[in-house]
């Protein structure tokens, strides 16, 4: 059975060919790896190049070690990590021989981590910065990524579990002389602390969810009637033929979508069945899934054919079941427009190439502007924010207690509180989201 004092190991680097692959390998019995293959482990912190050979005392490779000794490893563990060339067959024997060394296993995934986390090297904080770092795809969630790392949640919220901690430590002394009344003065003074720590989590909570959204992503999704070129333009925007396009109404069938970085924010844009009456099944649930797709969207571009006499008409309908976060984009204006378009109204013409650079470059700047990292957006997952909610409920419903009456009641509101907090750096937890978080990692770290 699996232990958590096992010697693990697990290719870093991904699967395949490279120049470079590196193996890992962590615990009591990583020190007697290198003998394995003949080779001796270099000194603590020092690389040295060793020829790895097999049982027969044939040549697997030629490779460098690197040997870090319990606990200045990022692990806390002893490490040895061969930087082996990055061939399968390498690889392979490699570690097909460290399956047959007693005591020692492969890693499960995020098992690296795990241990970091275990041995006190990180908190849980750093345990998802560490994967928001692997996992960013734009500079800008790369710079999240690593304020988070440096403390932009966990300094706040280490701040905000003392204080709360120190006011519930003062009303339990209360408690302890009964026959006492608590001074008017304790009363105002905590009352005052509680008002100034709800003022300030309740601001942090009012972030428009940008770190969020940074992090997971912007979706952005097309909407309008058949046939007013929706295709045309998310191959614009992706610079390449995506979704076909064709003179047909009802082409688009399904959902389209193309992922994209906007001056550093991650955004997926979404093509859709055009909006129509009378159709068949299997365009009605193209429609549907349109429209599902346009209500889970945090921006929609409503594109309607300018042409057309009743544009007006849909782009009202469309307004009005997506609410204001939309772009209104009124295509095929070298046809001619009918009527007076609305002030928001961006006039372009995708066949003639006509603001359409001008339509791009508001979006654009209208994403960047609302998604950018913030020094005041701190809050990178739902998690974050639901336990910064629960800890907001326990302040509150401490100060409507009755500090005189029953300081037993508002002190366990406020004790309430900080363990919210304390959940967030992972201070208090259950395995049970420990799971959950580490089982996102990839193995081998
Ligand atoms: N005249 C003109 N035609 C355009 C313009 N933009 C797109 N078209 C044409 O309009 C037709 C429909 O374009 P699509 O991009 O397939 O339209 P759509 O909104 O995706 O249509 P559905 O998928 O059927 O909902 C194609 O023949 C395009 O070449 C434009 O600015 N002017
Ligand atoms: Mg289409």
């Amino acid at each position: 059975m699996a232990s958590e004092t096992d010697t693990i190991y697990a290719l870093a680097t991904p699967p395949g060919r490279s120049a470079i692959a590196v193996i890992r390998i962590s615990g009591d019995r990583a020190a007697d790896v290198p003998g394995e293959f003949v080779a001796k482990c270099p000194q603590p912190g020092c690389f040295s190049l060793q020829t790895l050979v097999d049982g027969t005392g044939a040549v697997i490779d030629q490779a460098l070690l690197l040997f870090m000794a319990a606990p200045y490893s990022s692990t806390g563990e002893d490490v040895v990590e061969i930087h082996c060339h990055g061939g399968v067959a390498v690889i392979q024997t490699l570690l097909s021989s460290l399956a047959n060394v007693v005591g020692l296993r492969p890693a499960t995934a995020g098992e690296f981590t795990h241990r970091m986390f275990h041995n006190g090297k990180i908190d849980l904080l750093g345990v998802e910065s560490l994967s928001d770092i692997i996992e960013a795809d734009t500079g800008q969630q790369l710079a999240q990524a690593w304020s988070q790392m440096h403390g932009a949640l966990r300094n706040p919220v280490t701040r905000w579990r003392q204080a709360i901690i120190k006011i519930a430590a003062e009303l339990e002394a209360v408690i302890d002389f009964p026959d006492e009344d608590i001074p008017a003065s304790v009363v105002a003074s905590i009352g005052e602390r509680v008002d100034a720590l709800i003022a300030e989590i309740s601001d942090c909570l009012h972030d428009n969810r940008i770190g969020e959204r940074l992090r997971d992503g912007v979706q952005i999704t097309l909407l309008g009637p058949v046939n007013a070129g929706k295709s045309t333009l998310l191959n614009r925007i992706a610079k390449r033929s995506v979704a076909i396009v064709s003179n047909e109404a009802g082409t688009t069938r399904d959902l389209v979508s193309v992922s994209l970085d906007v001056g550093g924010v991650p955004v997926t844009l979404i093509d859709t069945a055009g909006i129509r009456q009378n159709v068949g099944p299997v365009e009605k649930e193209g429609i549907s899934r349109a429209l599902s797709a346009a209500e889970e969207a945090d921006y929609t571009i409503i594109v309607v054919d300018g042409s057309r006499d009743d544009w007006q008409k849909d782009y009202a309908n469309l307004a009005t079941s997506v609410g204001e976060k939309h772009f209104l984009v009124v295509n095929k204006t070298d046809r001619g427009t009918t009527g007076t378009p609305p002030e928001n109204a961006l006039l372009i013409s995708l066949t003639d190439n006509y603001g359409v650079d001008g339509f791009l470059n508001q979006l654009a700047e209208k994403i960047v502007q609302a998604n950018s990292a913030q020094s005041s957006s701190i809050i990178t997952r739902a998690r974050h924010r639901w336990a910064l909610e629960a800890t907001l409920h326990g302040l509150e419903a401490g100060l409507r207690g009755n500090l005189e009456k029953a300081p037993e009641i508002v002190a366990e509101e406020f004790r309430s509180a900080a363990t919210a907090l304390g959940r967030i750096t992972g201070e208090i937890d259950t395995e049970d989201l420990l799971d959950a978080i580490f089982s996102s990692f990839c193995i081998g770290k």
